[in-house]
């Protein structure tokens, strides 16, 4: 065997082995509902939005409800996983979208918080129920207010 023979048989065999196929992405839609956060460990974020007064904003993490969905983390999203895309949708129809990646902590220290509290109060009738918080992006266009649903989709 020369060694081009030899690196054409092995060399994938290689890939292979640190690369093993990436798990299948479960499309699905998650409701939002109090269910939705129950038992997932709660969060505590400061946030500013506009001119408005800095707010502590409560509710667990998106990444945790994608997490016990069965979505993939850490290590197990790679490959299709890491162009999976969260579309967050509104009672008003308003859209805003993340990738799964950005809601991984292993990606990640930035975090994406589904609130339900705001300054220990659940949320206002204008944001509430429930209402996406991501304290470190800059502009508080995808703080999504009335989220009802998480559509967890691939894209081609
Ligand atoms: N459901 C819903 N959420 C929304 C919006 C909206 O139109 N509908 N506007 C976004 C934008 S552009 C901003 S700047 C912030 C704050 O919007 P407000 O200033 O109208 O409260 O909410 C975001 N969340
Ligand atoms: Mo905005």
């Amino acid at each position: 065997m020369n060694l081009l023979v030899l690196l054409l048989v092995v060399a994938p065999a290689i890939a292979a082995e640190q690369h093993p196929p990436a798990p299948p992405i479960h499309e699905q839609t998650i409701t939002v509902s109090a269910e939705a956060l129950a038992g997932l460990p709660r969060v505590k974020v400061e946030a500013k939005e506009h001119d408005n007064p800095t707010a502590t904003y409560e509710g667990v993490a998106l990444g945790a409800i994608l997490e016990r969905a069965g979505l993939p983390r850490g290590e197990k999203l790679r490959g299709k996983a890491l162009s999976a895309i969260v579309l967050l949708t509104a009672s008003d129809g308003y859209q805003v979208v993340f990738t799964l990646a950005d809601t991984d902590p292993a990606f990640t220290d930035r975090q994406i918080i589904l609130a339900d509290r705001k300054d220990s109060k659940p949320l206002p009738e204008k944001e509430g129920p429930f209402r996406i918080i991501a304290p470190s992006e800059k502009r508080p266009a995808r703080w999504i207010r009335n989220v009802k649903k998480i559509a967890i989709k691939t894209v081609e």
